[in-house]
């Protein structure tokens, strides 16, 4: 008797628990998770700049086509300073309406600046502190996953690093109608409809490839300027690439994070191409090291991913890399472009708090330097360029 009024004791105890769980469950799933916009980004930033002018700094790189500024971050101590320490450059935003990609640097910020000033704490008040650091894994086996991020972690980022963090690329796109838009609101000539220019095709790195081989490049959809991959008449035709450069061109970078959504995915160079660069191993090495972390699908350039029709051209990576350098990925969070659900964002944000702050202390171990990219041609393109320059010499 005792034994059967203990058990249905407990079984409405387990079912009202339950209950709670999934009343829980469904409060947050009931209330739609606010995204930033551009104005309230910009207060934001603002605050945080104000509050914490030791280790930030904020500045615009330029102007958008509508006349909004494109905010730069820099994270670091002394930050007024240009530091002989490696540089990290994080960004949101090339395509408007992929809104995970910005807030979750926002709230990387955010998480900067309240842990850089906090003593080391017991985030999840179980007796221990700091056990189990942002790294993917539930460190302390107690069937949660990072829930006690380390504070002194976050100053020696910030105090080893110097992060650069452009959370908007493209404001412009990304307050264009409710859900933001894929390209920046610059018309061009031959559009009536969907204006604008795809940014992350807009860099200027075998542009010229487009004009050699039309169908295996996907000339037509990217030069229809009606199309939602069009590329621009020119390399850095458009403010918000050319405000990218010329800041990547006044700093020494070593590594980049290009944030998108969707797919959970990680990319990196060549784009172009299924040839891997001269740094696949290290590519590989730090690709694995955030793959670790977020769990998202690491895609060289051999996978199935690319090419698509022939590879993408114009894209930051390649940019980054080939001309510039640097050791960048693309990162699509988000299993849809831009999830609803509060919980589920603040997943994705934390989970990327701890990608980059691997990355910033990666970032001392990684430097490449100059790419000779002319080296980087595949053989059977080396001797399609050959058969081209012999056609030209012929007619000259
Ligand atoms: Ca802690
Ligand atoms: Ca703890
Ligand atoms: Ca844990
Ligand atoms: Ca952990
Ligand atoms: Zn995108």
């Amino acid at each position: 008797m005792i034994v059967t009024l203990f058990i249905v004791f407990f079984l409405i105890i387990a079912s009202f628990s339950a209950f709670a769980v999934s009343y829980q469950n469904m409060a947050s799933m009931l209330l739609p998770y606010e995204y930033y916009d551009y104005q309230n980004m910009t207060n934001d930033l603002n605050n945080f700049y104000k509050d914490n002018t030791d280790i930030m700094k904020m500045e615009s790189l330029g102007k958008t086509f509508e006349g909004r500024d494109i905010w730069l971050v820099k994270i670091s101590d002394n930050v007024d300073i240009n530091e002989d320490e490696p540089g990290v450059l994080l960004m949101g935003a090339h395509h408007g309406n992929e809104k995970p990609s910005y807030e979750s640097l926002i709230f990387f910020i955010k998480h900067i600046i309240s842990y850089y000033r906090a003593e080391n704490f017991d985030n999840d008040e179980d007796g221990s502190i700091n056990e189990d650091p942002i790294d993917g894994l539930d460190n302390d086996n107690d069937g949660k996953t990072d829930e006690d991020p380390s504070e002194d972690r976050v100053r020696k980022v910030v105090d080893e690093t110097e992060i650069f963090i452009v959370p908007m690329v493209n404001p412009d796109g990304v307050e264009f109608g409710d859900d933001g838009w894929r390209k920046n609101r610059n018309p061009k000539e031959g559009q009536t409809n969907n204006l604008g220019v795809d940014l992350n095709r807009n860099y200027d790195f075998k542009w010229e490839l487009y004009d050699l081989f039309p169908t295996k490049y996907g000339n037509l959809w990217t030069s229809q300027p009606e199309s939602w991959n069009y590329r621009g008449e020119e390399p850095f035709s458009e403010a918000e690439t050319t405000a990218i450069k010329n800041f990547v061109d006044s700093e020494n970078i070593n590594i980049s994070l290009s944030y998108h959504s969707y797919g959970e995915f990680i990319s990196y160079p060549w784009t172009h191409t299924s040839q891997v660069t001269p740094n696949e191993n290290l590519f590989l090495r730090v690709g694995e090291g955030i793959s670790s972390i977020n769990g998202y699908e690491l895609y060289s350039g051999k996978s199935t991913y690319l090419p698509w029709p022939g590879g993408t051209i114009g894209t930051s990576e390649n940019w980054l890399y080939g001309e510039e350098g640097v050791l960048s990925y693309t990162i699509e969070l988000c299993r849809t472009r831009a999830p609803g659900n509060s919980d589920t964002v603040y997943k994705y944000c934390l989970t990327h708090v701890g990608v980059n702050l691997y990355v910033c202390e990666e970032a001392s171990s990684i430097d490449i330097g100059k790419v000779n990219i002319s080296k980087q041609l595949s053989l059977p393109f080396k001797n399609i360029q050959c058969l081209f320059q012999k056609f030209l010499n012929q007619l000259l």
